[in-house]
């Protein structure tokens, strides 16, 4: 496994707007000068069969009757929702493959993809950490230009996980990011030592400066004492102790000017729920210390599979269905609602800070469909339903099914290109549907008598009716399961025409076609960030003497309809500011990580059956959604490669 892999296609920032660029493949050579034979999970080609059409199927004609003024709408979210509603999480590990190998050479489909998004929203956020922040150390050097490589954290606890190596260098590619994109970002204190190695904290504010939004104090901290980095006795009490002597360090060290920027508690709701830190006064104690309030949760996890850790391995097929109706999303986002009103309270954003469709990499043929980018769409307008400000989506680097986008591999660098992962459209989706204002409403409109299979939202722009978001999730080839949608709206009646995007493909199993009001990025290596195709927005005319405009959407299928025609997110597709592609070299990556070193890390089967033995607080996920996806069974819960977790339970 490549730890400190290459990104293939690089570019070189140079002082001012001027760029150099090294690593294009050239643009005459096809992907098919190489088919790869080996295939990490980022590259998996398996495609399930689509869950049959629901019986008795929802009602296909429904009405959908609206308000147009947002002060009229009951259960409407806060009104400060932005299109940078979804961010990213990038695992500390895994960063060289989807930023760039170091500074001067950073991955231009990245750059591209990135800058879509901020043409929608205005900004995007980016996290880097995860389990391996918490072992991360900085050093002065690495060899052959490198900027992070891993070794073995030496730890002979269950916990034992491959330390993270990290230049200066780090802090420099995301400062060199946020120098031509509108990127901020946050980072990681590792609580591996209560000490407090703190080199993150103050080396991310002297070259981030403004750039770096926050500082997250502690990973999932209610699985560590399952994974061994504390004692059996570890409570919310302990973490909120050790939050006290952070505060007190960071108080007493002139390196650190802004003391306030701290992230937490970011529980997964593993072993505690949010409630039990809140009850330890953590809101009122340390809101003045923090930027936001944060958790972390999956909805299932493919840890044994991807980890062989002896449970019994899940068969994506029999799951996907939990991934196609909105149940799923509303048990996902319930267990938080409290959580999210406290921090509202608060006056803080309140942000999911990892999320993705499983844990340990996701599944074959579910994290990488189109599926998994209507089940995002949905579950990001249900998080902003719940009030969450942010939801960043995880990325486990070339063995994760889940990622938004991934490099080739590093092997093939020099005539691949890049490949996206489904859920990349999702995050498009809702930068256009939250816009640019930051000032964006979401309501669950309970549409269709509150059929699972065919959810809807209204969102609310500068207090007006802005958008509707309307998904099909059943696959059905004959049509019969297309949806027309009867939309109306109270005051003033509905307009002459409104437009309508689709994010569309064949079926919910599909991986490669998709497109987004009719572009897309490409297939498997084939995306190099920008999009192909031409844009197609559709006018659908509405009866205004009926006060309807009757949309239909497809069966699988998702429309964004625009109810002001004049809405600037219209005629957004590829973004002005493109990072083009026109030189070549060849990158090296020399440096490997030796398996046994990721076989003995967190996730190895051994490990999690003694942690699992051992384990005897806890247990008290049924408050999570996945116990609605996976009831009666024993559960790991969390984080990417090499990091869970554990929590005993649901015997049946
Ligand atoms: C790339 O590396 C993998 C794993 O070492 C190997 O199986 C594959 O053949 C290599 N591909 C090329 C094109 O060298
Ligand atoms: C794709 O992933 C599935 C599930 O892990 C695995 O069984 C299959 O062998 C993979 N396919 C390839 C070509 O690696
Ligand atoms: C508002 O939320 C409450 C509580 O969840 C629910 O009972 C009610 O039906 C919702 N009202 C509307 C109009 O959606
Ligand atoms: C979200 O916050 C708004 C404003 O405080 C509130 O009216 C609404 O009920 C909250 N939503 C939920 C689901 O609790
Ligand atoms: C909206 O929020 C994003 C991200 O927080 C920020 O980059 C952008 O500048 C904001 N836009 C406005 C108009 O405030
Ligand atoms: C924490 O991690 C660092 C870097 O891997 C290591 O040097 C240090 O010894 C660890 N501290 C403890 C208390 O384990
Ligand atoms: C990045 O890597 C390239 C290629 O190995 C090297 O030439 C360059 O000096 C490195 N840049 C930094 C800032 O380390
Ligand atoms: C667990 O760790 C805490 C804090 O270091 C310590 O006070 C306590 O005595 C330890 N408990 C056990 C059972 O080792
Ligand atoms: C534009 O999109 C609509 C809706 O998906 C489709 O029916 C139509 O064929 C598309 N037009 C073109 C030119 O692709
Ligand atoms: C704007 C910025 O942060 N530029 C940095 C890009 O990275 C180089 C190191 O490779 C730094 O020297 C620059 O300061």
């Amino acid at each position: 496994m490549l730890l400190a892999a290459v990104a293939p296609l690089y570019l070189a920032a140079v002082a001012g707007a001027q760029v150099t660029v090294y690593g294009q493949a050239p643009l005459w050579q096809t992907a098919s000068a190489a088919t790869p034979t080996a295939s990490p999970n980022a590259y998996n080609d398996t495609v399930l069969a689509p869950p049959p059409v629901p019986s008795p199927p929802p009602t296909t004609n429904y009405n959908l009757p609206l308000l147009k003024a947002s002060t009229s709408v009951a259960n409407l979210s806060i009104p400060h929702v932005g299109g940078s509603f979804f961010g990213f999480s990038i695992e500390m590990s895994v960063i060289s493959q989807v930023l760039g190998k170091n500074s001067s050479l950073l991955g231009v489909p990245m750059l591209n993809l990135i800058s879509n998004l901020q043409e929608r929203s205005g900004g995007v956020l980016i996290r880097l950490g995860g389990n391996t922040q918490e072992f991360a150390a900085l050093v002065d050097h690495i060899d052959g230009g490198h900027t992070f490589a891993k070794v073995d954290s030496g730890s002979t606890q269950t916990t034992k996980t491959p330390a993270v190596l990290y230049t200066l260098d780090m802090f420099y590619m995301a400062s060199n990011i946020s120098s031509m994109l509108n990127v901020k970002w946050f980072l990681g204190i590792p609580f591996n030592d209560t000490n407090w190695r703190l080199e993150i904290a103050e080396y991310g504010q002297q070259i981030l400066g403004d750039n770096l939004l926050g500082l997250q104090a502690g990973n999932e901290p209610d699985f560590y004492a399952t994974f061994g980095r504390r004692n059996e006795s570890y409570q919310p009490q302990d973490y909120f102790g050790e939050i006290a002597t952070l505060i007190q360090t960071i108080e007493g060290n002139p390196k650190i000017p802004n003391k306030n920027m701290l992230i937490g508690p970011s529980v997964a709701t593993g072993p505690w729920t949010p409630e039990q830190v809140w009850a330890t006064g953590y809101i009122d104690a340390y809101k003045a210390n923090m930027y936001c309030f944060s958790v972390e949760h999956y909805p299932n996890n493919n840890c044994a599979a991807n980890f062989n850790t002896g449970q019994a391995i899940i068969d994506p097929e029999t799951i996907f269905p939990d991934y196609l109706n909105h149940g799923g999303v509303q048990n996902l986002v319930n267990p938080y609602i409290n959580s999210a009103n406290l921090a509202t309270a608060a006056g803080k954003p309140f942000i999911m800070f990892e999320t993705n469709t499983a844990s340990c990499g996701g599944f074959a043929g579910i994290s990488d469909s189109y599926g998994a980018s209507l089940w995002a769409i949905d579950y990001g307008f249900q998080l902003a339903f719940g009030n969450f400000t942010h939801a960043l989506l995880h990325f486990g680097g070339q063995n994760a099914f889940y990622n938004p986008f991934t490099a080739p591999p590093t092997n093939q660098s020099t005539f691949n290109e890049w490949t996206l992962g489904a859920v990349y459209y999702s995050t498009l989706v809702l930068a256009e549907a939250f816009g640019k204002t930051n000032t964006s409403q979401v309501v669950d409109l309970q549409a269709n008598a509150a059929s699972p299979y065919t959810p809807g939202y209204a969102i609310y722009e500068q207090g007006t009716l802005s958008k509707v978001a309307l998904i099909n999730y059943i696959s059905d080839a004959t049509g019969a399961s297309s949806l027309l949608v009867s939309v109306s709206v109270d005051t003033g009646g509905v307009p002459a025409s409104v437009r309508v995007k689709y994010l569309t493909s064949d079926s919910v199993s599909t991986k490669a076609n998709i497109a987004w009001a009719g572009q897309y990025f490409g297939g498997k290596f084939q995306v190099d960030g920008r999009f192909k195709g031409t844009l197609n927005v559709t006018t659908v005319n509405c009866d205004q003497t009926a006060n309807v405009c009757r949309i239909p959407v497809p069966s699988p299928g998702f429309a964004l309809v625009f109810m002001n025609s004049a809405d600037p997110m219209i005629a957004e597709s590829q973004a002005q500011k493109t990072f083009a592609t026109t030189a070549r070299t060849r990158t090296v990556n020399t440096v490997t990580v030796d398996p046994t070193v990721l076989a003995t890390s967190n996730g190895h089967s051994a490990d999690i059956r003694g942690s699992l033995g051992s384990t005897t607080h806890g247990s008290i996920s049924s408050t999570s959604g996945m116990n609605s996806l996976l009831p009666g069974a024993t559960v790991l819960l969390s984080a990417v490669l090499g990091a869970f977790v554990v929590t005993k339970g649901f015997a049946r």
